[in-house]
């Protein structure tokens, strides 16, 4: 005969019972509405400053202003505050994206410019700081010359864009903010 054994409540609970919440989740689960903006930095590279008089053939006719306007106003459909960064050097770069890691940025917007195709130190800055990051490129760098069509860079990113011109950010942020779990505000 089997050995039964009355189970009374005790014995079916762990006696010590450890949930995790991130901290965003809390909020949303109080309803206290006070869930603290998250930052994301969106970062181009060498040579985007002259965006809109660089040849508009390939990259329009949008200045760097104007895509960082996009970027501002998108982030803020996501409650994200989007801080915009441009640098000619490569290091100057790196400092940013370790920056980002100091100051906990929640994800990253990034257009290499022609660093994507040759910096192994960018790359590895990325892999790093472990921070989500999308790599945006304006033209489809996969119809052009053979050197733009491998970027390193990329490698370290969770998803690419190229070809959408400057509605790429857009679309990047609304990719980085899925991946956050973060929803557009209603
Ligand atoms: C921008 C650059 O500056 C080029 O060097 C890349 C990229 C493509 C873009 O399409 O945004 O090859």
């Amino acid at each position: 005969m089997r050995h039964l054994r009355t189970v009374q409540p005790a014995d079916r609970l762990p006696s010590r019972l450890v949930v995790t919440y991130n901290l965003r989740d809390i909020h949303h689960i109080a309803g206290t509405g006070m869930a603290k903006t998250e930052t994301i930095y969106v970062l181009n590279g060498p040579n985007l400053n002259l965006l809109g008089t660089r040849e508009p053939q390939t990259y329009g006719h949008a200045t760097l202003a104007d895509v960082e306007k996009l970027c501002i106003e998108t982030a803020a459909k996501y409650a994200l505050k989007a801080e915009c960064r441009q640098s000619n050097r490569e290091g100057e770069l790196i400092d940013f994206i370790h920056e980002a890691h100091a100051k906990k940025i929640a994800g990253i917007v990034f257009n290499p410019g022609g660093y994507s195709h040759t910096s192994i130190a960018l790359h590895d800055a990325l892999v790093a700081v472990q921070i989500p990051t999308v790599e945006v490129h304006v033209s489809n760098i996969h119809a052009r010359e053979s050197f733009r069509h491998h970027s390193f860079t990329a490698k370290a990113a969770f998803a690419t864009l190229a070809g959408f011109g400057i509605d790429g950010y857009r679309l990047a942020i609304s990719g980085l903010a899925a991946k956050l779990g973060v929803k557009a505000k209603s």
